[in-house]
């Protein structure tokens, strides 16, 4: 799938350390491992429809930091992404408001990548919808079920059985355990498998956590023929086969929303690990989820906070990152109205800041040693913030070099030309 136009991200003088990170899987900061100096990152994509909203560009602003602190400590970054381009939320939504799926999810990719773009988001390398991988995943299924780790289950209104993943099985004869990602008891996986898309009480499953793999064809739904019957994918299955696809096992980093530590990638993990005998990922990293009034932003409840109408509305895309970026992307927190507003005083007040002469100037060098420690910290970006308004409150002896660092590490620009010549109107237009 296309992507959009990188953003053009200076070299800084020096190098940058690479950063520790929150692995949810044992609750440790860490240094995942980095093998022939390349990290390879995945972060679990959008189901198009009502994109893009403050909560996904939280989490996916998260993960472009991750790369940026990478990249500045000398690192090669290789990032793929998926979009869910067939599942129940995005059907139903086309059902209920008599849009054809297909194209739904076409205009919202679109918006997505044009949100994305405006908000200088690193582009991922592999960038992969579900309709384009079908017949992989299929395969990937029918592996499951000969390998002994898919059964079927009747269905009343449908001609052949779903498929579902034996998890009792895969804990006996592979090496991944449940709860290897998600640090849950069982409890609360089944409260949480009810809430995120699986079906607890469904009749005829061996487990009442088992995840669907494949759903046989129903009528009025979408639906492929394959290796495994006429159908479609199951949530999980699709992120375990993207992923591997793009990156192999075991990639750096898994990423997502905090609300796909269980089941998502739980689940993900466990698929990827009995199809290859490896792990999928070394570090499972999730960003804390935002709410608005009141609640969590989600499509569902339908409280969102778009990014096309914020920019609309005329909001600075440096403000918009900024605003998220006051918080540290594993705490949750609750997106007010008037954040944005605050965010913007903040940028003026760095671009103030920025030129102004100061009698007593700070060394930018030493700027940019404390930026750098605090990103290589857990991406410390309320430090990062605190750093620069200490620093242009006083003035810096070097301002390009602080736009530069500012701009290549927290993505925000802070004069119209900066020294590396990335400029304040937007440079580059979407890609054709
Ligand atoms: N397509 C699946 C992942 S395979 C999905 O979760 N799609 S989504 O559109 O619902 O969410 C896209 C990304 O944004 C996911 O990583 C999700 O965890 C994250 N996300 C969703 N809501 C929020 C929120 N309120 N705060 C932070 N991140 C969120
Ligand atoms: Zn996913």
């Amino acid at each position: 799938m296309r992507t959009w136009t990188a953003p053009d991200l200076p070299k800084l003088p020096g190098i940058g350390r690479p950063p520790r990170l929150f692995n949810t899987a044992n609750g440790r900061l860490e240094h995942p491992p980095i093998a022939n100096e390349q990290a390879t990152l995945y972060v679990c994509g959008i189901t198009p429809y009502d994109a893009t909203h403050l909560g996904h560009a939280a989490t996916y602003l998260a993960f472009d930091l991750m790369q940026r602190a990478w990249r500045d400590a000398g690192i090669e970054t290789v990032y793929a992404q998926n979009i869910t381009d067939i599942d129940d939320p995005l059907l139903e939504r086309a059902a209920a408001t008599g849009v054809d799926w297909k194209h739904l999810a076409d205009d919202q990719i679109s918006l997505f990548r044009s949100d994305m773009h405006r908000l200088g988001m690193i582009p991922p390398e592999h960038y992969v919808a579900v309709t384009e991988r079908i017949d992989e995943i299929a395969d990937a299924v029918s592996k499951l079920r000969e390998l002994g780790l898919a059964y079927e289950v009747p269905t009343d209104d449908a001609e052949g059985s779903d498929l579902y993943f034996d998890v009792r099985k895969a804990e006996k004869i592979t090496e991944w355990r449940l709860g290897d990602v998600a640090p849950y008891d069982r409890a609360l996986m089944m409260q949480l498998s009810a809430e995120r898309g699986g079906d607890p009480r469904r009749e005829g499953k061996r487990d009442p956590l088992d995840p669907l793999l494949w759903r046989a064809a129903r009528e009025g739904e979408p639906s492929w023929p394959s290796s495994v019957g006429e159908g479609r994918p199951g949530w999980h299955i699709e992120c375990s086969v993207i992923a591997a696809g793009a990156l192999g096992n075991a990639f750096t980093v898994q990423g997502g929303g905090g609300d796909l530590v269980f089941p998502h990638h739980e689940f993900t993990a466990a698929h990827a690990t009995a199809l290859s005998g490896t792990p999928l990922a070394h570090a499972y990293c999730h960003v804390g989820l935002i709410s608005y009034q009141g609640h969590k932003m989600s499509k569902s409840r339908g409280n969102l906070v778009l990014i096309s109408r914020l920019l609309e509305a005329g909001a600075d895309p440096s403000a918009i990152r900024l605003g998220i970026m006051s918080h540290h992307y594993r705490s949750e927190w609750e997106w007010f109205d008037e954040d944005l507003q605050t965010a913007h005083r903040r940028l003026s007040a760095w671009r103030e800041g920025l030129v102004r002469e100061s009698a007593d100037p700070l060394d930018s060098h030493d700027v940019l040693a404390q930026l750098r420690q605090a990103l290589a910290n857990d991406l410390d970006t309320p430090v990062m913030l605190a750093t620069l308004d200490a620093a242009l409150d006083r003035g810096v002896d070097n301002p390009g070099l602080i736009a530069d660092a500012v701009y290549a590490l927290l993505g925000v620009r802070l004069q119209p030309v900066s020294v590396s010549g990335n400029s304040v109107e937007d440079p580059c237009p979407l890609e054709a």
